[in-house]
């Protein structure tokens, strides 16, 4: 059995999310269209026959940062790569490389881990829109290149090889127990995933639904999850720094409220098996942004 910390970074949008979800085969990460989409660092644990993997999704490096969410979460991803063991760069070659990669590969030079190259998004990048060539002279950088569709887990099989080729056999850096505790969090409390993660879902429709319309200026907290017995009740706030957005996601007569607020309960109940209410509603807090601490992002 071989033990490893692997960390995947790489600029906003190339795939991250989906690669981790994709490797575990389940959701554990949120995914949209929209840069930062991971505003924090999740750590889950891969588990095969060939051993255990703690990976860590990262949120998108951003190149300018001009807002505090941004500069907050831009602290995210330097902090997950200290102890790695391999870290993955993730690159979208189905679009243009641009001077985010430059600031992505700062990081991959600095540090002292194993390093694997993956070409994602293989399945949009064909005629005009394959950018590969942007890409490839990377390629003396890292130990391994690994071309995937993380969205259609092709190829993901090749990137796991890799990373156990990569890492030395046992657990040299005494990860066991970490693992361990990482499992037993991971259990759904009564039948439900955490509030966090329900917050998350939250956040993920609200973006869907909204599409480019308020960006970053959201976020979603969930005040209670009721076990009633036949039914979960949650209740959830999506908080908004102006007025005039509230306006936006609520709609005209409150539609986008409650498409997003069907959206995300239809999902919870899929994944916890259970019937559930949301009950969603909208605040303006200018100040949202400034009162996040880092385990709130
Ligand atoms: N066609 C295609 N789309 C993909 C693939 N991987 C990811 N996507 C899409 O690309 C978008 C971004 O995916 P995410 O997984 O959220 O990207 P991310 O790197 O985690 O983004 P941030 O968290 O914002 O940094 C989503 O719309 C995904 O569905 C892929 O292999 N093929
Ligand atoms: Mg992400």
């Amino acid at each position: 059995m071989k033990y490893g910390r692997v960390v995947i970074i790489g600029r906003p949008n190339t795939g991250k999310s989906t690669l981790i979800n994709g490797l575990l085969k389940q959701k554990v990460a949120i995914t949209s269209h929209l840069p930062q989409t991971t505003r924090k660092n999740i750590r889950v644990v891969y588990s095969d026959e060939a051993g255990k993997l703690i990976l860590s999704d990262t949120p998108g490096v951003l190149g300018k940062v001009e807002d505090l969410l941004g500069k907050k979460v831009n602290l995210e991803t330097p902090k997950e790569m200290g102890r790695a063991d391999v870290v993955i760069m993730v690159v979208d070659i189905s679009r243009p490389k641009n001077e985010e990669e430059n600031k992505v590969i700062g990081l991959v030079r600095k540090s002292p881990a194993k390093k694997i190259l993956v070409y994602n998004k293989v399945d949009l990048a064909v005629g005009p829109k394959n950018h590969l060539p942007d890409y490839n002279y990377l390629e003396d950088e890292f130990d391994r290149t690994v071309a995937v569709s993380a969205l259609k887990t092709t190829h993901l099989k090749s990137l796991v090889a890799a990373i156990f080729e990569l890492l030395p056999e046992g657990d040299p850096n005494n990860l066991a127990p970490e693992v361990a505790a990482l499992e037993d969090t991971s259990k759904p409390v009564i039948s439900m995933p955490s509030s966090e993660f329900i917050a998350e879902i939250i956040r993920e429709k609200a973006y869907l639904f909204l599409r480019d319309e308020i960006p970053y200026s959201i976020n979603v907290r969930v005040e209670s999850v009721e076990d009633k017995g036949k039914i979960i009740v949650v209740k959830a706030i999506i908080e908004t720094s102006a007025e005039r957005y509230k306006k936006i996601i609520i709609g005209k007569n409150g539609q986008k409220i409650k498409e997003i607020g069907y959206n995300a309960r239809k999902e919870l109940q899929v994944m916890s098996g259970r019937k559930v209410y949301l009950e969603l509603n909208v605040v303006t807090n200018t100040h949202w942004q400034e009162l996040l601490t880092s385990t709130e992002l």
